[in-house]
């Protein structure tokens, strides 16, 4: 009998691969439940993203009373959130917090990469294999590897000559970077690269900025915590979180129920003001048809145009950091905190690559457009492979040996976002085809543990042991996704949703647009119906749960 408490126990009831929040939710649910788990982290600590990604101004966009766990009422009300959106060192403690207030280390086998995982027929169990060597068996493999776990560095030539340091934003090292008197290039503008520069300018000697696309951000117009923002959540947490979970975006966001079309002009620009003074990427809920109408994305877009024009002061500038060829929120909209204004500083330079390519890297630098920018540091601020990039990194193989990625290849198929048909009891946490990435993510986390966690403690009850989603339930989930994201704007634009950040992906729009509630109430519809969609049976073999103690 394998103990839930065994870290080095080689046969378990369940995996876990990745000790970010989903991990360790889910390591959290299924111990609950009284299996055996053991977790596998690549990194030394707990947190994921917030382990990663330590980079200068790191934080949230999404406001902390909300970006956080609701599954313990004790937990919400005794932890004290600093800031409206908090930084990545207090998420990381929280995450930190967690782990120790659940116990959750003992099952946690740290600095541990999953490569393989190999579903064994004959046995109803995956192979599963690390980089140290070590193979581990379990009923289920839960991939809780993330959306933004994969940090990519692009294939720039000559990217080993340059002799000075570099950095990727979703790498970055733990004891911090000191860019005094450094000329610094970055490259990249989306959330990571319009959080980061900003820092950076204000330490480094020069800042050279390279951007291919400009991106709309909004002002976070962050603040530290009030006692009486705080006390207004607290007060009334179970109802809020409820708002949450039936909510489109897993965001109490004061979404304005009508179209932009529905207004009068003054009445639209009002609601814009007012959305921009608040700040914060709420700014896309000021109008309930902006990601679906072209004409009412236009009146977002605009406004955040003139704003632009007047936050930077010279023309050429504002007008190369000035988003036109996309609709606004098509792209994961940024917010940040001094930005646009950063290029007003002496000390920082844009360069439009796609005026100007980036040729090559060089011994001292950068070649674009025939230029070369001398610098002591790169920082890679170029993203992540999204959403399937942390799960095709292991080699998953089902039945008959059926590859993930050659299964893949045109593109993710995932049932509900959560399994995938050949490729019995291995579920996604937060996968491509669920809401994800267009949601607070911890919502949408806690959603599918939740749902997992159910969904297994059914299967207990009946003897089943073998869970497989259908090829047809797969098929009709993956064409509802699709038509769903057809209805949208977000197709137009070349974005890491589509996989376009990554040359040879499949342009497919990954992520499921039907909305949180939508989706969670179709979740527990399937579920009500016997799972239908799926496939369920009982192993060859008997008494396959193990009691853990
Ligand atoms: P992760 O936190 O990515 O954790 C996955 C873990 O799995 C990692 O620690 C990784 O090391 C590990 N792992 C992966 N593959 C393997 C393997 N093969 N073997 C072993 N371990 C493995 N979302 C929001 O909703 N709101 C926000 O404001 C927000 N801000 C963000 C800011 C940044 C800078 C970034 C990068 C993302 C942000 N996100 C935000 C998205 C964020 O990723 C999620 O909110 C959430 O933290 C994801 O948790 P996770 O556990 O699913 O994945
Ligand atoms: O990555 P990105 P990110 N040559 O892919 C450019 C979350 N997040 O790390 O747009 C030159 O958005 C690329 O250009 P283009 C959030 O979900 C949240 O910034 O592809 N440039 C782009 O400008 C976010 O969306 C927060 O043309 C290249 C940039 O690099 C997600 O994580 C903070 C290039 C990459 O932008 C990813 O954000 C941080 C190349 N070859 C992250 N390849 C919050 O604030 C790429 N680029 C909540």
């Amino acid at each position: 009998m394998t103990s839930a408490t065994d870290k080095n126990a080689s046969t378990v009831d369940a995996i876990v691969v990745g000790a970010g929040f989903a991990g360790l939710y889910m390591t959290h649910r299924l111990r609950g439940l009284g299996l055996s788990v053991r977790t596998i982290e690549a990194g030394s600590g707990v947190g994921g993203t917030w382990y990663w990604n330590r980079y200068p101004g790191a934080r949230c966009d999404t406001e902390s009373m909300q970006y956080s766990f609701s599954f313990s009422p004790e937990l919400q009300q005794e932890w004290h959130w600093p800031e409206k959106f908090s930084a990545q060192p207090d998420i990381l403690k929280y995450a930190n917090h967690v782990a120790d207030r659940f116990d959750l280390r003992r099952n946690i086998t740290f600095n541990t990469l999953v490569t393989s995982a190999v579903y064994d027929e004959g046995d109803d169990r995956w192979a599963i294999r690390t980089n140290t060597g070590e193979d581990i068996r379990a009923r289920f493999c839960i991939m809780a590897t993330g959306c933004l776990s994969n940090a990519r560095v692009p294939d720039f030539k000559g990217l080993s000559d340059f002799k000075g340091t570099t950095y990727h934003t979703g790498h970055w090292p733990h004891e911090g970077v000191d860019f005094t008197g450094k000329r610094v290039a970055v490259i990249g503008t989306g959330s990571s690269g319009i959080q980061s520069i900003p820092e950076i300018a204000k330490q480094a000697a020069h800042v050279t900025v390279f951007q291919r696309t400009p991106n709309y951000s909004i002002p976070a117009r962050n603040h530290p915590m009030t006692p009486d923002h705080e006390q207004l959540w607290k007060s009334d947490y179970d109802a809020r979180r409820e708002m949450q979970r039936q909510s489109r975006t897993g965001i109490v966001n004061n979404l304005n129920d009508v179209s932009a079309m529905a207004v009068s002009d003054a009445d639209r620009q009002n609601q814009y003001t007012s959305r921009w003074a608040t700040g914060g990427t709420t700014f896309m809920a000021s109008f309930n048809d902006l990601v679906t109408n072209k004409e009412s994305n236009d009146t977002a877009a605009e406004f955040v145009r003139q704003r632009i024009a007047e936050l930077v002061r010279d023309p050429d500038v504002a007008a190369r950091l000035t988003p036109r060829d996309y609709p606004i929120g098509t792209k994961r909209i940024c917010a940040d905190t001094h930005y646009f204004e950063t290029f007003n500083r002496d000390n920082v330079t844009l360069v439009d690559i796609r005026e100007a390519p980036i040729e090559e890297l060089v011994t001292g630098g950068i070649v674009a457009g025939g230029k070369t920018y001398n610098v002591d540091s790169i920082v890679f601020a170029t993203g992540f492979d999204a959403l399937t990039g942390a799960l095709l990194k292991v080699d998953i193989k089902g039945r008959g040996g059926e590859s993930l990625r050659v299964k893949w290849e045109a593109g993710p198929r995932a049932y509900l976002g959560l399994a995938t048909a050949g490729f019995p009891n291995l579920f996604m946490i937060t996968g491509p085809g669920s809401p994800s990435v267009l949601s607070n993510m911890i919502v949408s986390i806690e959603q599918h543990v939740d749902w997992l966690t159910d969904c297994i403690g059914h299967m207990r009850a009946r003897q089943l042991h073998v869970i497989e989603p259908t090829r047809e339930a797969e098929d009709a989930w993956v064409e509802h996704v699709n038509r769903a994201a057809n209805r949208t704007l977000y197709p137009r634009a070349a974005s890491w949703y589509m996989g376009a950040n990554i040359p040879g992906k499949p342009r497919v729009f990954m992520p499921y647009i039907g909305g949180v509630g939508r989706y969670r109430q179709e979740c527990a519809d399937i579920a009500a119906k016997d799972y239908e969609g799926f496939r369920l049976a009982p192993s060859s073999r008997a008494g396959a749960f193990q009691a853990a103690d």
